[in-house]
């Protein structure tokens, strides 16, 4: 079904909704020297895309959501919901134009009940935000994305995301108890109650949570929360050689150690971050890869407890001067420059690929992606979330030419995707497929699936307005 073009009848439609103030267009942005501003909503923060909307739309909440969804439902205009835009796979790109609808104005923390360890919320609150309220109250909400000081929880739940802390807390979907919906249709449903149990029906909480925007925008999240851990304990492992530091990650799991974060960043990650950062940083030349292991808990003696098995496992390696990070400077210090890795790679021109294996098939995985590099001829920055099996895969543009970054890529990037499904593994851990690995699902999902997914989608969005254009 093709999509219609906007009319001048629309607009008017949609400012009696949110308000003229609301309505935003590239010809009144122009007249308000905003086109800057207004072009960023036509792109995220994936690679270098830009797809121009018709029109973007602030709208204050449900009610006003539910009157635009229905409308464009009735028109068939299609409409790409929009948080913060830092998606890393173009899931915010309004990639058939027609309506962005954002949900910054959907920031309110509604109610966090202590009782119950819940909290609900809106859409348009920052991750990080969040996290500090609760915290104020000694509660914790663990998902922490590299983006969570700009990132906003609707875009938490459109991908599922994780961070450094899912190797032991999990990602958002685990957080998830019950959702407000507005469906593309424009009806306004809740998925399920508010309970740490539910077993009523399909899970329609689950199925909205990593649909990437899809199959309805969500408007009210209510959240199960944890007690905070009161106490931390960070070290920076040096390696030798980058297979062992990928080995010493399932060993130390195995000892029977789960921690709180299990990171890796490859000699070159590591060094681009300071460098972007300012920090002046200094690797041993014999020293190819570091593992950022923490560990958290409510009691400090158990922790170091904890931190001599480590040690005992990582004796077995090659590794050099373990660092133990232990004022809350040096351990901001090291995690500013392990979530930046990101950023620095960003100014290089970069393809990101976000692979997860069972997490012993790392070493393999990674050695694959280096030969499958020096084969085709590009370098890549490696980093990630071991501990869940997780390798972020950044391709550096460097010197390629425009056929091989635009076309030649895409055989080498379905390799290293053949090669993490051999080991058991999938194509996205936390980013999603969005735009940009709409290309790679085949490699992971079989047509069935595939043809069950569609499935949803149309008994979700008929007419298939929300978000067109991504997963398949
Ligand atoms: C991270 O873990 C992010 O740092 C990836 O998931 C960041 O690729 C990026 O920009
Ligand atoms: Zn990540």
């Amino acid at each position: 079904m093709p999509f219609n073009a906007l009319t001048p009848e629309l607009l008017v439609a949609f400012e009696a909704i949110v308000g003229p103030a609301h309505v935003l267009t590239a010809q009144r942005a122009e007249a308000a020297a905003t086109a800057d501003a207004y072009a960023d909503y036509g792109r995220d923060h994936t690679e270098d895309l830009h797809f121009a909307p018709d029109v973007v739309l602030r709208p204050a909440n449900a009610d006003e959501i539910s009157q635009i969804l229905r409308l464009c439902h009735a028109h068939h205009i299609p409409v790409t919901p929009r948080g913060a835009g830092t998606g890393l796979s173009g899931g915010a790109l309004p990639v058939e134009h027609g309506v962005v609808l954002l949900t910054e104005r959907l920031n309110k923390i509604i109610q966090i009940d202590e009782r119950n360890l819940q909290a609900t919320v809106e859409p348009g609150v920052v991750n990080e935000a969040f996290q500090n309220a609760v915290k104020e109250v000694g509660l914790f909400y663990p998902p922490d994305p590299a983006s969570k000081g700009s990132c906003f929880l609707g875009g938490n739940l459109a991908h599922s995301s994780g961070g450094p802390k899912a190797v032991k807390y999990g990602t958002t979907r685990d957080y998830v108890l019950n959702l407000q919906v507005v469906l593309p249709t424009g009806d306004v449903i809740w998925t399920a109650a508010n309970t740490l149990k539910n077993s009523t029906g399909y899970n329609l909480t689950q199925l909205m949570v990593g649909s990437e925007g899809t199959l309805g925008i969500i408007t009210q999240v209510v959240f199960r929360l944890l007690p905070y851990p009161q106490h931390n304990i960070l070290m920076l492992v040096p390696f030798r050689q980058e297979a062992q530091a990928a080995e010493a990650v399932s060993a130390v799991f195995r000892a029977g150690i789960i921690p709180s974060g299990m990171e890796f960043m490859e000699r070159i990650a590591m060094e681009w971050s300071a460098r972007y950062l300012g920090i002046p940083l200094t690797v041993p030349d014999d020293v190819r890869a570091h593992l950022l292991i923490e560990l958290d808990g409510q009691d400090l003696d158990q922790l170091y407890k904890e931190a001599e098995q480590v040690y005992a496992v990582l004796e077995r390696y090659d590794v050099g001067e373990i660092l133990l990070a232990d004022t809350a400077a040096q351990k901001d210090e090291l995690w500013r420059i392990r979530r930046n890795i990101g950023n620095s790679v960003k100014a290089a021109v970069y393809k990101e690929e976000d692979t997860v294996v069972p997490r012993a098939e790392l070493g393999t995985l990674l050695k694959g992606v280096k030969e499958i590099g020096a084969r085709y001829g590009f370098q890549s920055v490696c980093y990630g979330h071991v501990g869940d099996g997780n390798l972020h895969v950044n391709i550096i543009r460097g010197e390629l030419s425009d056929e091989m970054w635009n076309v030649g890529l895409r055989e080498p990037i379905s390799e290293i995707f053949r090669l993490c499904v051999k080991l058991g593994g999938t194509i996205s851990g936390e980013h999603g497929i969005g735009l940009v690995q709409k290309p790679y699902i085949g490699i992971a999902v079989g047509e069935v699936n595939l043809e069950l997914m569609r499935g949803i989608k149309r008994v979700f969005d008929p007419h298939g307005i929300l978000n067109p254009g991504k997963i398949f």
